[in-house]
């Protein structure tokens, strides 16, 4: 968005932390969502869901067959995929969402702690996480998420 930030009289900034694969990036595409459509019904009459993270995951049919979804492209932003299809966020990213046209939340995505790469990669994304707090000087929610 740039400069047009401030032209925005208030700013909500949201910080989304916790361990990796909780949720935290599904949660960032579940707000653009809520932020977009006015009810669910609404959104279902799209065919596409609004996916500003790519993810995938598995659904079941009702014959109890499994379907991979995919959703965004992995290589257009710095999301990467595991073994298990899950995507991983490397570095805090910043999503934002106007709500009208005076105000905008701006929601931190971030790496994931308790890292399978180890304490020392945690450090390094407690480190970016740090930066990236400090780069928005004040935080108006903390969303922790937890499995
Ligand atoms: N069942 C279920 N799966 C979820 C939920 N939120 C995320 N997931 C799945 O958990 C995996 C990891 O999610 P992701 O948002 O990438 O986690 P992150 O590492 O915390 O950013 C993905 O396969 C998601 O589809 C949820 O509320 N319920
Ligand atoms: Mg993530």
């Amino acid at each position: 968005m740039g400069d047009a930030r401030e032209l925005y009289s208030n700013v909500y900034n949201v910080l989304i932390m916790g361990p990796s694969g909780a949720g935290k990036s599904t949660l960032v595409n579940g707000i653009a969502n809520y932020l977009k459509y006015q009810t669910l019904r609404e959104a279902e009459l799209h065919d596409q869901v609004t996916c500003v993270i790519p993810c995938q995951f598995e659904v079941q049919d009702d014959e109890y067959k499994s379907h991979k979804v995919s959703l965004g492209k992995a290589e257009e932003t710095e999301e990467n995929f595991n073994s298990l299809g899950h995507s991983v966020t490397q570095r805090p990213k910043n999503y934002y969402f106007p709500i009208d046209n005076k105000e905008f939340i701006h929601i931190i995505d971030t790496p994931g702690l308790a890292d399978s790469r180890g304490v020392e990669q945690d450090n390094i994304n407690l480190e970016l996480i740090r930066k990236a707090i400090i780069n928005v000087g004040q935080l108006h929610a903390l969303s922790y998420c937890w499995t």
